[in-house]
């Protein structure tokens, strides 16, 4: 079996009069998100920072590479698997932490939904610390398929720790410190409505299950008051005086989400973490302009420590193309989100399958049949 092998499925059940019920374009699957969501979650998720000309870029700035076609390669045999960390995958994609991944399903237990989708596709899930639901609750529907943990680190320790303690004991396989989000970045979309799903009280069940954040809180708290205490600790300005703390809280891989300059790649590495992930946070952060894809080249070559990447992917190309700048795994947001909101369950598992199936048939026709046989060298830079 191959990803690829997808297509066939789906030609051969249209020979009984069958088309898929699911978007197989990214264009699509946006159209279709927008009519599914309540508008202000679909500002939510599909808006980002400024005048959203990063995020903008960070999908655009895959058209500035196309993959050289090889031949007389015979790459009818590809293996996608990679590892991470020690984690074997069967893919190189991950399913990034997309804080209200929860409201985005029909039921608003999206994470829950996510968690199968993993096991259903082998596509990990990176959960987020934004959940409807408590870790404890996701992590049994990941079946076999490892799961990471999203940490927004809090300003109280005791609560940083007793979170990743958690996620340790819920089974998660590697601890993801996101850096780009102590504070939020100016969004628009989200002002123009005065829209922010946490402040409304969402996604905040690891919180209220935990048992330091209720220490915290108090006895029987008024849910204005949970959101009050939350967001007196969400964001925790970190600094590198912070990162021995952070390694010292697992045994776990640590991955810190958001390197995007070499020298951070480097001093990173130098403090102990296992992976780096490269990201701009899919542009909703801060709109400096730079894609997420531009950086990846130098954050790769920095250190020899596997490199996650996203931002801007919305096809199987993109991953191919982010694995030949240097990625050991890439992660989509937006588009699973989509995904998700438009076909639930099967629409997510249908989506996760078509981008794998389109990695793996490009890498096919072009002659590349691993992840290790996509380097720079297999790229040519069009502008
Ligand atoms: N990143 C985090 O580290 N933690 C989060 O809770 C989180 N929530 C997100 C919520 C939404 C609605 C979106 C779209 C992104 C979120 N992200 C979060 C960022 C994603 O992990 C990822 O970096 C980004 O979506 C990748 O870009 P893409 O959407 O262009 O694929």
């Amino acid at each position: 079996m191959h990803p690829g092998d997808y297509q066939l499925e789906i030609y051969l059940n249209g020979l009984t009069g069958t088309v898929p019920d699911h978007p197989m374009t990214f264009t699509e699957l946006a159209e279709r998100a927008q009519r599914a969501l309540p508008p202000g979650l679909w500002s939510y998720v599909a808006g980002g920072a400024g005048d959203e000309h990063t995020q903008d870029a960070n999908a655009a700035a895959f058209t500035d590479w196309g993959l050289y076609p090889r031949m007389f390669v015979g790459a009818d045999r590809r293996d996608l698997s990679v590892d991470l960390c020690g984690i074997p995958l069967p893919s190189p994609l991950l399913m990034a932490p997309v804080g209200v991944i929860g409201l985005c399903s029909q039921d608003r237990r999206g994470d829950i939904a996510t968690a199968r989708a993993a096991a259903a596709t082998g596509v990990p899930m990176v959960a987020s610390t934004l959940t409807q639901d408590p870790m404890e609750d996701v992590a049994p529907h990941l079946g076999d398929t490892p799961g990471l943990f999203q940490l927004y680190t809090p300003t109280d320790r005791d609560l940083a720790a007793s979170l990743v303690r958690r996620a340790e004991q819920a089974g998660f396989r590697a601890l993801v410190v996101t850096l780009d989000t102590w504070i939020t970045g100016w969004r628009p979309r989200d002002l123009a409505t005065a829209n922010f799903p946490q402040l409304r009280g969402h996604c905040l069940a690891n919180y209220t299950s935990d048992p330091v954040f209720q220490e915290l809180v108090g006895p029987d708290p008024t849910p204005d008051q949970v959101v009050a205490t939350w967001a007196g600790l969400f964001g925790n300005p970190l600094t590198w005086d912070d990162l021995p703390w952070l390694r010292s809280l697992t045994d776990l891989p640590l991955i810190v989400k958001g390197i995007c300059h070499p020298d951070d790649a480097r001093r990173a590495a130098d403090g102990g973490v296992d992976a780096l992930y490269c990201s701009n946070h899919g542009g909703r952060q801060a709109n400096g302009g730079i894609p997420a894809l531009e950086c990846l080249p130098e954050v790769a070559a920095a250190t020899d420590l596997p490199v996650i990447f996203d931002s801007g992917i919305r096809s199987g190309t993109d991953i191919v193309k982010a694995l030949a700048l240097g990625a050991t795994a890439v992660a989509v947001g937006r588009p699973y989100a989509y995904a998700l909101a438009v076909g639930g369950l099967p629409g997510l598992v249908h989506t996760l399958r078509a981008l794998l199936a389109e990695a793996d048939l490009l890498m096919a026709v072009n002659g590349y049949p691993t992840p290790a046989d996509l380097t720079p060298a297999a790229l040519k830079r069009l502008r």
